[in-house]
Formats: structure tokens, sequence, C-alpha cells
């Protein structure tokens, strides 16, 4: 995979493609960037690659490992949008490969009930967001760990080469994007919260959600505009989550 082949078959959609062979984390990279706005950094594998809430994200060769910049200047309000497009984007690079992928709120890539890629997004600075996807494409080895309420570990499946799933990836992330940037960030017009709605595994489920601040178990039973999930717990109070880790309580598929 090289910086060239991929600028080549992206055409002018991102002005600045760079691969590496190995880096810490290309989030920490590029975060470290005052650098233009769709800036990418693809590393064949990280040393230190980050997850949320100060995990690990396992990147060993074989595997995607990709963040883009973004200066979308849109309203703080409807910023976390951008990362649930990625959960969009990611089912849809799946599709492409003839995987069937659906997606954890708010954006961890499922397939067959386990964890094949997950998001990290960050703001590196005021109006910059940097988003990084961790894809498992080839086998994983067996040090990698569940995940938060055991969510088990699995990769794309799929013999292919990785700059293809890199092409497919920033394709899709460029059509979502570029239509949710086009309409201001309101996810209505370009179908992008409808679309998310259908791929995503967690509403109607049972779930357990890890907060900052204690647990909250109840139904997931619906999403709102600003992409947040509502959890209705046993008593039948609704709760607005925003950020958590959601562990779904039945297996999904
Ligand atoms: C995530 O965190 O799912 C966000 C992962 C983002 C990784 C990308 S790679 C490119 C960019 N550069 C970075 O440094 N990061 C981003 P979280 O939901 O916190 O999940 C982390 C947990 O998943 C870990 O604690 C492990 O239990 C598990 N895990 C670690 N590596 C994994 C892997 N490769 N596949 C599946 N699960 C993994």
């Amino acid at each position: 995979m090289d910086s060239e082949l991929l600028q080549a078959r992206l055409g002018r959609r991102y002005p600045s493609i760079t691969v590496v062979d190995r880096t810490g984390s290309t989030n920490a990279d590029l975060a470290a960037l005052d650098a233009p706005d769709r800036t990418v950094l693809i590393a064949r594998e990280q040393t230190a690659g980050q997850g949320r809430r100060g995990r690990d994200w396992s990147s060993p060769g074989g595997g995607l490992y990709l963040s883009v910049l973004y200066r979308p200047g849109i309203s703080p309000d409807r910023v976390p949008w951008l990362t649930l497009l990625a959960g969009v984007a990611l089912v849809r690079t799946a599709a492409s490969f003839g995987v069937e992928a659906r997606v954890k709120w708010p954006n961890d890539l499922l397939i067959g009930g386990a964890k094949a890629a997950g998001v990290l997004a960050e703001a590196s600075a005021p109006g910059v967001v940097v988003l990084g996807i961790g894809l498992n494409v080839g086998p994983l080895p067996e040090s990698v760990r569940p995940g938060p309420g055991g969510l088990p570990p699995t990769s794309l499946g799929v013999d292919v080469p990785v700059l293809d799933v890199a092409v497919t990836l920033l394709t899709e992330l460029d059509a979502l994007e570029s239509a949710w940037r086009g309409d201001s960030g309101d996810p209505y017009p370009s179908g992008l919260l409808a679309e998310y709605r259908s791929c995503c595994a967690t509403l109607g489920q049972e779930v357990r959600v890890e907060l900052t601040d204690g647990v909250l178990v109840g139904t997931a039973v619906r999403l709102d505009q600003d992409g947040t999930l509502v959890v209705r717990d046993g008593s039948g109070r609704e709760h607005t989550v925003s950020a958590g880790d959601v562990v779904h309580l039945r297996p999904s598929e």
C-alpha cells in the first residue's frame, strides 16, 4: 500500500494521504499537526493504538489503522454525527466485500456479534476533529482482549488487500461526510439518520450502559436527532445517553 496509489484511486477527495509502516498512534500523530481539512494518515501497524477512555487498540500488521483530520465548520452540537457516520461508512465498506455488519451504538462495527472495528474521535483543537478508525482485516492474534462487557474481537475475514479496504472506507467516508457537511450537520436531509438507525443493532436491545458515574440498565428505545441514545429503565423512565460503553445483554448479530 502506498500513498501515491491511494491518492490516485481517491482523486481529489483528500488533499493529503500519508501511509507509514509503523507509528504509535495515527490519531496522536494527526492531532499534533496543524494540518488541512481532510488530511489522512494510515499506518500498517501501530505500537500504541488508542481506544476510548484510555484503553488500548491492538494494532498488529494486517489491519487498517486510519485517521482523518476534519475542520467541518459545523455547529458543535452536531459534530457527534461525524463519529456516527464513521459507523455507517464501516457497515457500507463491509457490505461491499460481501460481509453483513451492524453498528453497536455509537460506532463499534459488529460482525456475527463480535467487534471488528472501533472508532475514536477526538477534538484536537477548537473546530478540529481527528477521526480514527481501526478495522481488523486479516486474522487476529489471540492476544487481542475482549472489550467492555466481554465483547469478543473479530475481523472482516476477507482475503483482500488492505489498500482496497482503505480505498472503499475513505470513499464511503467522503460520500457521507460531504453530504452531511453540505446539510450543515443536519443528519435528516441526506438520509444519514435513517441509514444509521437501519444498521444500528442497539435499538430495541436490552442494554447495560457503563457511564462515568454509574450503570444504567434498560431498553434502547430510540436515537434522537442529535445522535444520543434514549434508554428506558425498568420503571419506565427515559434516560438520554450521549457517551458511555453500551453492552448488549442479549447477543446481537
Ligand atoms: C475503540 O475503543 O473501539 C476505538 C478504537 C480506535 C482505533 C483507531 S486505529 C486508528 C486510530 N489511531 C488510534 O490510536 N486509535 C484509532 P474502545 O471502544 O475503547 O475499545 C477498546 C477495547 O477493545 C480494548 O480495551 C480491548 O478490550 C478491545 N480491543 C482492543 N484492540 C482490539 C481490536 N483490534 N479488535 C477488537 N477489539 C479490540
